[in-house]
């Protein structure tokens, strides 16, 4: 189930002519050069016999393409095909107004109803009224086929800038400097349009969305990231309750204890785009286990006295303390999951207060006995289904 909800994959792919920078464009939304961009000094604009390639990020997939050129109708309108046929979500980039080529490949994977966004690249060539300029003639000759929303500038890789200082001496240095890529308003977009399809659960253990999102696209990250936090949090709960309570050797519900909780922080820790290792998981559930024993020791010490009485006796009162105990271990689970949960949501740190305050608040905010019963009426069910 908890693998159902993270599948579902997104594939955005990029298109466009040769050279609009395609290719610099997925590299930017990535954070990283994973794909090769070319440098066409002035007029040679040779195809390139590129081939499609793809990088996954978590569940999304970004497909650059080879790129279309003026003449050949026939390979653009096939490409536009194959484009149309890969791609959820199409990329459609330009560096300037619209050719004639482009427009008619706009208009065909137009046609085939995936959502496109219309991208503006290279905007740091131009001034702000070119800009505008720009964008409004865009905006008219695609009035039928892009929504206002959806036509967006970029500057996936602007120009390195020389700056020219002069030192004491008088004497001149130049220096370049690599401006930082700018797609900001490009992931805002994204994520919109993720969100406006369904495809948020999809999309949110991709690392494009884990930086620099506007806030209020942040804010519906996290709040997307709580749903499903809290999902993955409650299912392991239940896993490890019932296991606790079938299991009639305490030693065993401590090893099922603790591969239950470190699998949970590593799912969770997926779903929040900073995936732990098994190891790493260990240790923090190993301070939040501290915490919690200096905050609730007789917790653990019921815990363990049920533990022990477990083996003692047989029968029907085995399956009544196992259920009681279980609820117990759903209960530490819970509380373990929530600790990790705001560890992760805090980009992986417990802040300046530390993992005692943060322990003891999400204690005090939790109502014990209800999620008890909770935790009673969950695992009842899944024993009676057996
Ligand atoms: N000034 C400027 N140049 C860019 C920008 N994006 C890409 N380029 C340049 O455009 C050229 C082609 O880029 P590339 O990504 O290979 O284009 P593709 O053929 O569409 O994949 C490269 O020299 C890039 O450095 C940008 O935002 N501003
Ligand atoms: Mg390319």
């Amino acid at each position: 189930m908890l693998d159902k909800l993270e599948h579902g994959h997104i594939h955005i792919a990029v298109f466009g002519r040769v050279s609009v920078g395609k290719s610099a464009l997925v590299n930017a939304l990535l954070g990283e050069s994973r794909f090769a961009t070319s440098p066409l000094h002035g007029e040679t604009r040779q195809v390139q016999r590129g081939q499609w390639a793809e990088y996954r990020d978590g569940n999304v997939f970004l497909i650059d393409t080879p790129g279309i050129n003026e003449a050949g109708g026939e390979s653009r309108e096939q490409l536009a095909r194959d484009v149309a046929q890969r791609a959820d979500l199409v990329l459609f980039v330009v560096d300037g107004d619209l050719t004639h080529a482009e427009l008619s490949a706009l208009r065909d994977l137009a046609d085939t109803k995936r959502p496109m966004i219309l991208v503006l690249n290279k905007a740091d060539r131009y001034s702000t009224a070119e800009r505008q300029q720009l964008l409004e003639a865009l905006r008219r000759h695609t009035q039928d086929l892009i929504g206002e929303d959806d036509l967006i500038t970029t500057a996936a890789q602007p120009a390195p800038q020389w700056l020219i200082q002069v030192d004491a001496d008088g004497n001149e240095h130049e220096t370049q400097r690599q401006p930082p890529a700018d797609v900001i308003a490009l992931k805002n977009r994204l994520w919109q349009i993720l969100e406006r399809e369904g495809q948020t659960l999809a999309a949110l253990n991709a690392s494009l969305f884990a930086g620099d999102l506007s806030d209020e696209v942040a804010a519906r990250v996290l709040v997307a990231r709580r749903t499903l936090g809290e999902r993955v949090i409650r299912t392991w709960c239940i896993a490890k309750g019932v296991a606790v309570a079938i299991n009639p050797v305490p030693i065993a519900d401590l090893v099922a204890a603790a591969v239950v909780d470190v699998s949970m922080v590593v799912h969770l820790s997926r779903s929040y785009g900073l995936a732990l290792t098994r190891r790493e998981a260990g240790s923090l559930i190993t301070t939040i286990g501290t915490q919690m024993t200096l905050l609730m020791g007789t917790v653990w010490a019921v815990h363990f006295a049920a533990s022990a009485l477990k083996l003692g006796t047989g029968g029907l009162s085995a399956v009544v303390t196992g259920g009681a105990q279980g609820a117990v271990a759903y209960y530490s689970t819970y509380v373990v999951g929530r600790a990790a949960e705001r560890y992760l949501a805090n980009g992986k740190s417990w802040g300046d207060a530390g993992p005692r305050l943060a322990v003891r608040e999400i204690l005090d905010s939790l109502d014990r006995q209800s999620i008890l019963d909770q935790a009673k009426a969950d695992i009842g069910a899944r024993l009676a289904n057996r």
